[in-house]
């Protein structure tokens, strides 16, 4: 990839990135000082963080907001990380932002702790942000590109942006839970939601149990089929898509936090917060954005009648709770600011004295470094959610708390609570039930604070934040982002492997050496990719070999094979070696399989406008391209439970619109031994993108190199990213080749 030379010159005007965030903010925030002086800010996150090192290795770019209502900026580089703002104005932020994100899908998602609102208008503003944003990725993305889109907010940006390029690879994280279907099915506009995420390639969700919501909810509204976390999903073209939906907890820098935790001047100020506070025994702490779903009332109750109980005093403990303002516009959040502020002012009212303090409250936002000071001078940290995603307040309490000491009471209804079992588990609504809590943790021993404390501390170390981003990308892409060009490992491989004696060149077609086309007929090789194997089909000792499914009249027709040159068609049926022809003798059995299989097919054919067959030499093949989905979905299931009844001996093979039957089994694998002898090759490079190419790498041997084209899970050793890729990397053969044997024999 490069962002300077854009690949893409007519529709996608943009420089072409390969891996793309999208989330509703950017990573930096545009601010005007008191001055009226202006620049950006870096918000630095636990996601970006995570994803930073990701982004720089392979160039990418952060598509969102930039914080302003009514500006548009042009995209920027900040810090190594390209950033590309999407402007919203300040109706759309009232409507789509402060409105159905986090007034209409916020509450519900959180099992409607404060009731929902529904406005037409609102999701009328949600469809229209989410399509810029949708838009701006498309621009973005260079062939093949992954883009993972982040958050409620941006719910219908997978759909949107598979639509206008099916080409990307697109992943969704939803950072909140995902509701039970009882209350999910509230939303006016529940099935275009779903229909929005499921454009995505993997949906993510905090908690197994989100994403168990997520796929009842998609067969109550879809029937769509569900084994495990993977979904059926048919797309335009009659094909299915497996869609996987499961979760993957997120994290924390935890070695970061750990960092900031151990500097002596972060201590120093821990010991010095003590100090203003009296030096209490106990010092109790809540840290969360004012929200309504952190549980603050409940926390506060609580903690209220311990002290008006006596099982707790103001002279040996302290509650300190942060409240970072969030959300001030929305109406909600005006409320239970109120509300708080009210409870804390009675209660300290009533319990403090002039030397203690119950409750010391802060409605601020404060640096990064004062919060783990805050930390590592609580006791106790209290985690009391009513329904929380995940939390990673607990999460980098735990990871600060280096000397093994601290207590964490944490509500079962948050995320972290799925991974911290070691912490005091509470249900915040049982307020007798989290007094006790409070009360164990102020009292716990030593001991058994250093025995949780380790285990909680060693969970969250071993799964952090970078642990989190890798695991998603990789069920996303197979293997992780892939940089454009011919990696180094792969280079040297093509230098040892271009001195073997006798090479054989096995090249897979379309996708490998031909970029995809929508009209089989139209696919062409890109022409360095064809003088490369030109060149290599002339040297000595070298043969090349395309290896395809097509039949092998089609292939000779697109692929206009360089002298010499092996073919192998319909997956490895087919062969065209150097006696000339190719002889298929079907045996009686398989050609009355055959004409038992074309009645079926044709029968089934005829049920639907533009179904076609395609006879090929040992099969047939049912085309649904051209057919609308729901019917190409029904006439693949019809053909496939047909023919599976009644010829079970037929092999079956699903590729893009196409349903293909073959009487002879065959693959790839079969055909690439085949050449391997026909060539007497002591090693072999096989090159291809597709999933039949499969059992051509699993047929490799030791001294033999495999390259995969594009994303997938592949069993192939090496990677590139499309055919231009592979055009490299077959020059580079020749090159490496030509030196070995002395030069071109054809250009003396
Ligand atoms: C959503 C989901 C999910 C808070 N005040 C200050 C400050 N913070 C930092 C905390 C923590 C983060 O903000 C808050 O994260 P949480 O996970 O606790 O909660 P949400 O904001 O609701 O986040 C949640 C999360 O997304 C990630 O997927 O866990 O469930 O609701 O990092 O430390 N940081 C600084 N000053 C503050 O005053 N520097």
């Amino acid at each position: 990839m490069n962002a300077h030379e854009p690949k893409r010159d007519d529709l996608y005007i943009d420089a072409a990135y390969d891996m793309i965030v999208v989330s509703n903010r950017l990573p930096v925030d545009y601010e005007q000082g008191p001055d009226g002086e202006t620049g950006w800010k870096s918000s630095p996150g636990g996601l970006v963080t995570a994803l930073e090192p990701v982004m720089r290795a392979a160039d990418g770019a952060w598509i969102g907001w930039a914080g302003v209502a009514d500006r548009e900026f042009d995209p920027f580089e900040y810090d190594g990380i390209n950033i590309i703002p999407v402007p919203l104005s300040a109706t759309e932020l009232e409507d789509y932002y402060e409105g159905f994100s986090n007034d209409t899908l916020w509450p519900l998602y959180h099992d409607v702790i404060a009731p929902p609102s529904f406005h037409r208008e609102w999701w009328d503003a949600y469809v229209r942000v989410n399509r810029r944003f949708a838009e701006a990725a498309a621009r973005a993305a260079s062939d093949g590109a992954v883009v993972w889109v982040q958050d409620y907010q941006l719910q219908l940006v997978p759909r949107m942006l598979r639509e206008k390029r099916p080409d990307l690879v697109i992943g969704f994280f939803n950072h909140i839970p995902f509701p039970a279907y009882g209350i999910y099915s509230q939303l006016p506009w529940r099935r275009q939601v779903i229909d929005g995420l499921l454009g995505a390639d993997v949906i993510g969700f905090q908690r197994a149990a989100d994403a168990g919501n997520f796929t009842r909810a998609v067969r109550r509204l879809f029937g769509y089929a569900t084994r495990g976390s993977v979904i059926d999903v048919p797309g335009p073209d009659g094909n299915v898509r497996h869609v996987v939906a499961r979760q993957f907890p997120i994290s924390i820098d935890a070695a970061g936090f750990e960092e900031i935790a151990r500097r002596p001047e972060v201590q120093a100020r821990a010991h010095e917060i003590r100090e203003s506070l009296g030096n209490p025994k106990t010092i109790m702490l809540g840290v969360d954005r004012l929200d309504y779903t952190k549980g603050i009332r409940h926390r506060l109750k609580a903690f209220g009648e311990l002290l008006r109980d006596g099982r707790l005093s103001v002279e040996d403990v302290t509650l300190v709770q942060v409240a970072s303002p969030s959300r001030e516009r929305v109406e909600t959040y005006r409320q239970l600011r109120d509300e708080i502020e009210l409870m804390v002012g009675r209660l300290n009212g009533d319990h403090s004295t002039l030397g203690h303090q119950a409750i010391a409250y802060l409605h601020h936002g404060y640096p990064r470094e004062e919060m783990v000071a805050l930390y590592l001078a609580a006791d106790v940290m209290l985690v009391t959610a009513l329904r929380d995603g995940m939390n990673l307040v607990a999460k980098e309490f735990v990871a600060c708390s280096f000397d093994d000491d601290g207590v964490l009471v944490l509500s079962e209804f948050t995320g972290a609570s799925d991974e911290l079992r070691q912490a005091i588990l509470v249900n915040p609504h049982d307020i007798d039930g989290l007094k006790d809590a409070m009360v164990e943790a102020a009292r716990m021993p030593r001991k058994e604070r250093a025995r949780r404390m380790r285990a909680l501390r060693k969970r969250v170390r071993e799964n952090d934040v970078a642990k989190w981003s890798a695991t998603f990308l990789k069920t996303l892409t197979g293997a992780g982002i892939i940089a454009s060009g011919v990696p180094e490992g792969l280079e040297t491989a093509i230098l040892r492997i271009a001195d073997t004696d006798r090479l054989l060149v096995a090249l897979d077609f379309d996708g490998t050496l031909a970029p995809l086309v929508d009209r089989p007929q139209d696919a062409r090789a890109t022409k360095r990719a064809r003088a490369a194997i030109e060149r290599l089909a002339a040297l000595d000792d070298t043969r090349v070999a395309i290896v395809s499914g097509r039949a092998l009249e089609s292939l000779r027709e697109v692929a206009d094979p360089p002298q010499g040159a092996l073919l192998s068609g319909s997956h490895g049926v087919e062969l065209q070696l150097d006696a000339g022809g190719v002889t298929i003798d079907l045996r009686d059995a398989e050609l009355a399989a055959l004409e038992h299989l074309t009645a079926i097919l044709e029968e089934v054919a005829s049920g639907a406008e533009g179904a076609w067959v395609e006879w090929k030499p040992a099969g047939l093949a049912l085309h649904t391209r051209k057919v609308v989905a729901e019917t190409a979905a029904e006439l693949q299931r019809v053909a496939r439970e047909r023919v599976e009844s009644e010829i079970p001996e037929l092999t079956v093979r699903t590729g893009k619109g196409v349903l293909e039957f073959s009487v002879r089994p065959s693959d790839k694998g079969e055909a690439l031994t085949r050449l391997r002898q026909h060539a007497g090759a002591s090693a072999v490079v096989y090159v291809g993108d597709d999933v039949t190419d499969e059992d051509a790498f699993a047929a490799l041997e030791n001294e033999d190199l495999g390259v995969k084209v594009g994303q997938g899970r592949s069993l192939a050793a090496n990677r590139v990213r499309s055919p231009d890729d592979v055009a490299d990397l077959l020059e580079r053969l020749a090159d490496a080749r030509e030196v070995t044997r002395g030069g071109p024999s054809r250009w003396p």
